[in-house]
């Protein structure tokens, strides 16, 4: 990193004056108390977890308290689920599938409402309405706690616990009873191991026991060399589900190390270090397959790494995360790092915390999302509970569409893997759900779904008929093609995103009153209507969201088979079907219409924005190119209002951003950085910030963390605009004033390119553009405009009248 910053000094026309030695980081004077958890308090987030320090390599997780004298880490597996597969598909849906329809045309809201919740909705327990621990659908929970006793009582001092975001480390040190004492945590991708450094500065001053507990279904012994904790999850039906272990091991040159059944001892060490291995016999593609048995994966792995020092192990792992992290550099003040980061979060104008947390995003998605797990979940890979807040799944009505929202843009590319094989894997038990729910082909999936396949309507039409998820995943897999142009991944993706558009071709049907095709019956993602009939209703034909998720799934399909030389006939039939799918309206009120009547909201500034799809994170509704529609989705964000959830105030910057509203992107920054107290859910009051810097829904929720990383590097770059055969990439589109001067470096832009933009005085100074794929280069800055064709692997320089200047 401090070479990148060097380079950008160099190349950069202003001086950039930052500390050598800065790294960016999160740092605190102050321990997360460990103290005695509530792991079974379903919802509520612990406080105290809220302050500890979030380690990952996309596999393990962990939580670092940094306690003195009982340090608790906090332990994560991304597969780890209760539950088991289940049939959850309703056979009798189809037969009222077309009377709900006809209701719906006839304006009988109620009565369709009704047979909708008798006939359409999962059959069994679905997600357990949130809590489906005990279920078959079953929930995302802890493994457990590692404790590391140091019998210590007396008084410390000099306290340092920081979460070095360039080294993906977690540091702490201390003095105690004249000994300095530190420890460092990381865990690493390449040695899929979560290592604890501990030192002290004088000879055998290291003494502690180390053990590992879980709230429930464990058993702790001891092969004489590990400590191994092991169990079975709850399958959901009152039997044994996944089988888990956690195994953990010290390494020390100085000092004596024994085990014995429940611990492991270390006495009269100087340096030691701790691994721990965790596994499950989960395999994602596979769900009847049971997968390697965890307890002699944890073992193998430590065997594996077994003849590594702590040094080759920190090696290893600072070569992988920092050939990810230092991709991007982002720069928007010169201040010294003295503010402790709880404290930074008390002034939201703080640049340097804006800062950090767009840095902080990056690092949760290098974190939690590598290639061979999950994708990151609604928390990412950190959860503490065995009941986790919305069994922590996967929400495919904007939460895990907006953990990947960063990924490429903000040059994650690595971390993109598991959505990419996630969506694969939700194809065969989508197309049993389309087949037996709707007798329709392709695929399809609702607003959830888990590990094990769960893919048809939610418990509630309220919310459980979201049927544009399926084309909302899509647009993620076409979206990562158009920043790489790998048309290899095209081909890859492309039977999934044909076999989406199949299943909307079937299920779209002709409103007779305008000969358009809609979808339904279909929710608003969650939001609720007064209907004609006077009844609250959820459920419509033609949701605008819906249309405008299917039209943009079918001109992608269209695009792709044009670049792959498909002759396919399904091709005509989206085509056809494309001309004559209804789109959204606008109201008498200016406004967007988020159904297709213009109905009066229950709650006119409802956390969802589904219905500005198109806006964010389509590509349809452009200030330039499309004012009316511009104006539009203005006027429905003004009257959304500026408060919401986590995530919602994260979409409202990256809203704000599109429109080139750099001030209101950036008060809505401001407001997702606030810090909360508020653990438990509640939708009614806004989000914010926890000192952690996790992103409060409340309770936490990740996505918050990620769309607003997104939503920074939106304001810095867009380039989601199609110009000619490529793309129009809009340098500093919607920086807001007190981003007066500053750079970033490195950020992606669709048709192949990666950007690094220098600005001073509120002015663009100097860009560079790294041509990654030889598109033609359209760029435009302010009412400049440029285009130039590029080559493979040149990197192009311009200054601020996007004059080009020579390398
Ligand atoms: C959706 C949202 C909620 C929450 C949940 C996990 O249902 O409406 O606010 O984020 O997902």
């Amino acid at each position: 990193m401090r070479k990148l910053i060097l380079l950008l000094c160099i190349s950069s026309m202003i001086s950039c004056g930052k500390p050598e030695s800065h790294h960016i980081r999160l740092w605190y004077n102050k321990p997360a108390d460990a103290g005695t958890p509530d792991l079974r308090n379903g919802w509520q987030n612990d406080p105290e977890w809220l302050k500890a320090l979030p380690v990952g390599n996309g596999f393990i997780g962990a939580m670092v308290f940094g306690d003195v004298d009982k340090e608790r880490i906090q332990l994560n597996e991304k597969t780890l689920w209760s539950g088991s597969p289940d049939d959850n598909d309703n056979p009798d849906a189809y037969e009222s599938l077309s009377k709900i329809r006809s209701l719906l045309f006839s304006d009988r809201y109620k009565e369709a409402t009704e047979l909708t919740l008798k006939t359409q909705v999962c059959k069994g327990a679905g997600s357990g309405n949130g809590n489906g621990a005990e279920a078959p659908y079953g929930c995302f929970q802890t493994m457990g706690d590692l404790w590391l006793d140091f019998g210590t009582h007396s008084n410390y001092e000099n306290y340092h616990r920081e979460l070095d975001l360039e080294e993906g480390l977690v540091r702490i040190s201390y003095s105690q009873d004249g000994v300095f004492y530190s420890r460092e945590i990381f865990a690493s991708y390449p040695d899929r191991a979560l290592i604890i450094h501990l030192r002290s500065d004088k000879k055998r001053s290291l003494s502690f026991s180390a053990t590992l507990d879980r709230p429930e279904r464990y058993s702790l012994g001891t092969d004489g060399s590990t400590l191994l904790m092991s169990g079975y999850m709850n399958n959901g039906r009152g039997g044994e589900g996944m089988k888990y272990a956690a195994r953990l091991k010290a390494f020390s040159r100085n000092g004596e190390i024994n085990y014995n059944d429940s611990t492991l001892i270390v006495k009269n060490a100087s340096d030691v270090f701790l691994m721990l291995t965790a596994a499950t016999n989960y395999r994602q593609q596979y769900p009847d397959y049971k997968g390697d048995d965890p307890v002699c994966t944890t073992f193998n792995q430590i065997n594996k790494n077994a003849s590594l020092s702590y040094q080759d192990l920190f090696e290893r792992h600072l070569k992988d995360y920092s050939s990810i992290f230092d991709k991007v550099s982002l720069d928007l003040t010169n201040d010294p790092d003295t503010i402790p980061t709880d404290r930074r979060l008390r002034n939201q104008d703080d640049l340097m915390l804006q800062e950090i947390y767009f840095q902080y995003g990056r690092y949760l998605l290098i974190s939690s999302s590598r290639e061979g797990s999950l994708p990151a979940n609604l928390q990412g890979i950190w959860a503490n509970k065995v009941q986790t807040p919305w069994n922590c799944d996967y929400h495919t009505d904007i939460n895990v569409q907006m953990n990947y929202w960063p990924s490429d843009v903000a040059n994650l590319q690595e971390c993109f893997e598991p959505m990419t094989s996630f969506i694969e894997s939700i194809v065969p038990p989508g197309e049993r759900t389309a087949k037996i729910q709707y007798h329709a082909g392709g695929w399809c999936v609702h607003p959830i779904t888990n590990v094990w396949g769960f893919t048809s309507p939610g418990e509630h039409p309220s919310w459980g008929m979201h049927v544009g998820a399926g084309g909302w995943l899509c647009q993620h897999l076409w979206d990562h093609y158009t920043f790489t142009l790998d048309k290899n991944y095209l081909a890859g993706i492309y039977p999934v995103l044909t076999g989406s558009a199949k299943f909307y071709l079937d299920w779209l049907v002709k409103d007779f009153e305008s000969g358009k095709l809609v979808s339904g019956p279909a929710s608003s993602p969650e939001n609720t209507f007064i209907a004609p009939d006077g009844s609250k209703a959820q459920i419509s034909m033609g949701p605008s969201h819906d249309q405008e998720v299917i039209h943009e799934l079918f001109t992608n399909v269209l695009n792709a088979g044009r670049i792959l030389h498909d002759s396919d006939p399904l091709l005509n039939r989206i085509d056809s079907a494309l001309k004559i799918l209804a789109y959204p309206g606008i109201g008498h009120d200016g406004r967007l219409m988020e159904w297709r009547k213009e109905f009066a909201e229950t709650e006119p500034e409802h956390r969802h924005v589904s219905h500005l799809y198109m806006l964010h994170p389509g590509n349809v509704i452009d200030p330039e190119k499309t004012p009316v529609l511009a104006s539009a989705a203005k006027k429905s964000l003004e009257a959304r209002g500026d408060a919401g959830t986590g995530w919602s105030l994260a979409w409202k910057i990256n809203f704000w951003s599109r429109l080139h509203d750099g001030e209101k992107a950036y008060s809505l920054l401001k407001n997702l950085l606030k810090p909360i107290q508020t653990y438990i859910i509640d939708t009614a009051n806004p989000g914010g910030t926890y000192p952690n810097l996790f992103c409060g829904h409340p309770p936490f929720q990740i996505d918050g963390n990620f769309g607003a990383t997104a939503g920074i590097a939106e304001m810095l770059i867009q380039s989601h605009i199609k110009e000619g055969d490529s793309w129009l990439i809009r340098l500093l589109p919607a920086i807001p004033s007190a981003w007066a001067k500053g750079s970033v470096q490195g950020l992606r832009a669709r048709g192949g390119f990666e950007v690094s933009i220098v600005w001073d005085d509120h002015e663009l100074k100097t860009c560079e553009i790294k041509s990654l794929a030889g598109s033609v280069l359209h760029m435009t800055y302010g009412k400049m405009k440029y285009s130039i064709p590029t080559e493979i692997g040149k990197t192009y320089r311009f200054d601020g009248s996007l004059k080009s200047i020579l390398l």
